[in-house]
């Protein structure tokens, strides 16, 4: 299953330079200097516009002009971007954004950052995406990977330092034996031929919804992943979410599935007795114990679970995958645990960015919890995370932009306490409230951006006050 027979068996050439075409790119984030570079390394005239005009985007805008691309910053110049030969585009620019709105009534089309790379790969892909668990997924996909002995470039929407975005992959000397590429709705939004070898779809819940006009839009967004399916697809699904399936819908290839409800075969699955077990078709076997894998969380089973399938289809036998699984390391932000003081134990899951994240972390747990709710609203329904409360959380303290609407609409019997002021008054509100015993966690079910720059900010803030660095 190398990616370039398979990509030429889906009937286009692969483009191997950009010798003398034009190419424009929208926003110098990560992605846009990643873009920029892949291109002038194949040969390509790169032209890059943000409309920031401060760093970071500045910082990227001069080494950029140094290797000798046009860069703007301040503005996006529409004449020259519609006279290029090829757009490609960030994904933190949404649809509606005015430049996209020009380019389309231009009749201009655009591809994503992670279509570019996918034409300069010259290794198998894994892809994974979902609402929930994709970076913890791709990281112990590449972990269980290594595991057996193999390279691999991780990246894609990945982030945080964890990875590089997938047009840096696609030049990596040499060319690793596989690619494991996180990938956001946004990102599949604008692809064309990205064809994963291996696609993951973890599961389906809302989110962004600040952004897409509802859910369908968001899911079919996500449904991308199929597109190019062919014969030769391996799909690992959540065989606990029928609207996975329907996703999915009709499109070829093997379909293999992820269960923590019980025996899904093809696929892996949590037994009642506490075990992961796999059947890829060829026989059932236990892969291992739970408590062998050392991660918090019953979502965590999952996405081991999902990496253990994908590893195996990529050829990594029963053994590594078992020394990988034992071996699994923990994911900053994401059920992290970051310290133990006078018997509170402070997870940080900054990453919960949405109602079905914070609502999966506290189905999670089983001590009493303090947790800590709030950030910029994206107006989610409520009601799976109240649910989620219910039992499990002794009080929730709302905190940011979005306490007067937690405040409101969580319909709860459980205490709310409000706290207006800074994200640290929050936490130590919730420091006070917690008893020996139980677990404070940071699990906002919002995004950060009312107080940081990203989660990943408020992680580390957060981490700074478990060490007591606050
Ligand atoms: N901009 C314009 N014109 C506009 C609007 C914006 O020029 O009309 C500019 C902005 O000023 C900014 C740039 O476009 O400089 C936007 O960059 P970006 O937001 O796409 O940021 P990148 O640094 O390229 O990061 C993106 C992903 N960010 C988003 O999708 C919002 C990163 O995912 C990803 O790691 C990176 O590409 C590399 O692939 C982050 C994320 O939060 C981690 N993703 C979301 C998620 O996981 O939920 C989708």
């Amino acid at each position: 299953m190398r990616g370039e027979k398979s990509k030429g068996a889906g009937g286009w050439d692969p483009v191997r330079d950009l010798e003398g075409m034009r190419v424009s790119i929208l926003g110098l984030g990560a992605s846009g200097e990643a873009a920029a570079h892949l291109v002038l390394n194949k040969g390509g005239q790169v032209y890059v516009s943000d409309l920031r005009t401060e760093a970071p985007a500045a910082v990227g805008a001069a080494d950029l002009r140094a290797l000798g691309a046009q860069v703007d910053l301040g503005g996006h110049d529409l004449e020259r971007i519609a006279a290029s030969d090829l757009v490609v585009v960030s994904p933190g620019i949404p649809p509606d954004a005015p430049v996209l709105r020009a380019l389309r009534g231009a009749g201009r089309s655009w591809v994503s950052e992670p279509e570019l790379a996918f034409r300069f790969f010259r290794s198998p892909l894994i892809a994974v995406t979902g609402t929930n668990g994709k970076t913890t997924t791709a990281v112990l996909t590449a972990h269980l990977l290594r595991s057996a002995g193999m390279t691999v470039g991780l990246g894609g929407n990945i982030g945080g330092g964890l990875g590089p975005p997938a047009s840096t992959l696609a030049t990596a000397e040499p060319a690793p034996d596989w690619l494991v590429v996180e990938v956001s709705s946004f990102q599949l939004a604008d692809i064309r031929r990205f064809r994963p070898d291996i696609g993951i779809l973890t599961n389906l819940a809302p989110d962004h919804l600040d952004r897409y006009p509802g859910l369908e839009a968001y899911y079919a967004d996500k449904a991308n992943l199929f597109r190019n399916a062919t014969e030769d697809s391996k799909w690992v699904l959540n065989g606990d979410q029928p609207e996975v399936a329907a996703l999915a819908g009709d499109a070829v290839g093997d379909r293999f599935w992820v269960s923590l409800e019980g025996a899904r075969v093809p696929g892996a699955w949590l037994s009642d007795e506490g075990e992961l077990v796999q059947d890829l078709g060829g026989g059932h076997g236990p892969l291992l114990p739970r408590s062998e894998v050392p991660l918090l969380g019953r979502h965590n089973v999952a996405n081991a679970l999902f990496a253990a399938v994908a590893a195996e289809l990529a050829g990594a036998g029963l053994e590594p995958v078992r020394r990988g699984l034992r071996s699994a390391p923990s994911i900053a932000h994401r059920m992290e645990p970051v310290g133990e003081r006078d018997g509170v134990l402070w997870i940080n899951d900054s990453k919960a960015t949405n109602v079905a994240a914070a609502a999966s972390a506290l189905h999670s747990l089983d001590r009493d919890v303090v947790v800590l709710l709030g950030g910029k609203d994206k107006g989610e329904d409520l009601e799976p995370l109240a649910r989620a409360m219910e039992g499990r959380v002794r009080l929730a303290v709302l905190y940011g932009a979005a306490r007067d609407r937690f405040a409101r609409d969580l319909k709860t019997e459980v205490p709310l306490r409000i706290v207006s002021g800074t994200f640290e008054e929050a936490v130590a509100a919730a420091l006070d409230e917690s008893r020996p015993g139980e677990v404070l966690l940071l699990s906002p079910a919002c995004s950060s951006f009312d107080m940081f720059s990203d989660y990943a900010a408020r992680g580390e803030r957060f981490r700074a006050l478990a060490e007591g660095r606050g």
